[in-house]
């Protein structure tokens, strides 16, 4: 870490920390890029769309955000351990930070529906991992016990430093362009980043730091098989192919609708093959990769651009919330892009014309 950039919770001392509290811990989080995305925007109709890619973070994803702050109080506080549910990018980040804090860390999992990438980095951190027959809802119940026995600190975004961290997106979004966008899209799990969001821009503006005070519309987006705000009623078995946003029971259903309505914005369900297209667009017209989740908010804000819901001329960020190398199982491979040849110029040569004819 350079002079030139302190880090996140330095920056934005003032609205986290309190007197005198000091951060040991840090990553190196937040201060991701905002990149404009012009061909996406010319693609789907937006011409200001900006893509916040929170894949930049440390560990790949925006649970840094909060996660930093949350171990580093929970350091503070002398916990013995931390433990927290997740669908993978949570333990990924929490198994990081416990790491460098010297602290033990429990995950709970539902097996066999964690993207390959995140339990690769629990398990490298040295994480307890522990797999459940049971989807994310099931583990966070009984990570809400524990806590309350005292075993272990939580650091699942019930933890309400984690949603205060996740509010420093949206004060480098306005820092970024000079004011909030017009709308803000986002996929939408546990509901925690939506909550956050909405706060971080509520605070922001309310600090006087957002010069003319605008607000977003925040725009939501689960997964059509695991949309229990868009149906009005927990799901008892969400699934989706966006593993990250497999939960049928939000912690914070309530804040997300509140974040809805007070900034008279949406939430509303896309399908999974709306969200794998809209992965495939953003990365094949910017270059930028993210997880099958994380193209949600993508998916959506192309929907409503199509439906004129979304002014042509209005500006749009979407958050781009994991690093597509999550979860490398989601991406297919082009028919016969894998199969071997041999070495030798002629075969070589063939194969390229093949793709010359293709495109
Ligand atoms: C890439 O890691 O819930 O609505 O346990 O990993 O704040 O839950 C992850 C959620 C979006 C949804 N995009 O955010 C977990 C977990 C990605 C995510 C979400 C998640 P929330």
């Amino acid at each position: 870490m350079t002079a030139a950039s302190p880090p996140l919770l330095e920056r934005y001392r003032d609205l986290i920390a309190g007197e005198g509290e000091s951060f040991p811990i840090s990553l190196g989080e937040g201060g991701t890029p905002l990149i404009r995305a012009r061909r996406l925007g010319g693609e789907i109709g937006i011409e200001h769309l900006y893509l916040k890619f929170e894949g930049a973070n440390p560990t790949g994803s925006f649970k840094d955000r909060g996660m930093v702050l949350a171990v580093n109080r929970a350091l503070g506080a002398g916990a013995l351990a931390v433990v927290c549910a997740s669908t993978g990018n949570t333990s990924a980040s929490a198994a990081a930070y416990a790491a460098a804090a010297g602290l033990p860390c429990h995950v709970i999992l539902p097996a066999g529906k964690v993207a390959r990438g995140k339990l690769a980095q629990a398990l490298a951190a040295g994480a307890r991992l522990i797999m459940v027959d049971g989807n994310f809802d099931a583990a966070l119940t009984a990570v809400r016990r524990l806590g309350e026995e005292g075993l272990a600190v939580v650091v699942n975004s019930i933890n309400p430093d984690r949603l205060t961290g996740q509010q420093t997106a949206a004060f480098e979004i306005v820092d970024a362009l000079g004011t909030a966008p017009d709308a803000l899209a986002l996929p939408v799990g546990n509901a925690g980043n939506i909550t956050a969001y909405w706060r971080g821009f509520r605070a922001y503006a309310d600090a006087g730091r957002t010069p003319d005070g605008k607000l977003p519309r925040m725009l939501g987006f689960q997964a059509e098989g695991a949309a229990p705000i868009v149906r009005g009623e927990p799901i008892e078995a969400p699934e989706t192919v966006a593993t990250a946003i497999r939960i049928g029971n939000p912690a914070s259903w309530q804040w997300a609708v509140e974040a809805r309505d007070q900034s008279g914005g949406l939430i509303e369900a896309v399908s999974d093959e709306e969200i794998l297209d809209a992965q495939r667009l953003i990365v094949r017209l910017e270059g930028v990769f993210c997880e099958p989740a994380s193209a949600a908010g993508v998916a959506g804000v192309r929907r409503l651009a199509a439906e004129r819901r979304i002014g042509p001329g209005e500006t749009v960020v979407c958050v781009l919330t994991g690093h597509g190398l999550k979860d490398p199982d989601a991406v297919q491979a082009e028919e016969g892009s894998l199969t071997p040849i041999p070495p030798d110029l002629g075969a070589i040569r063939d194969a390229m014309q093949l793709y010359v004819r293709r495109e």
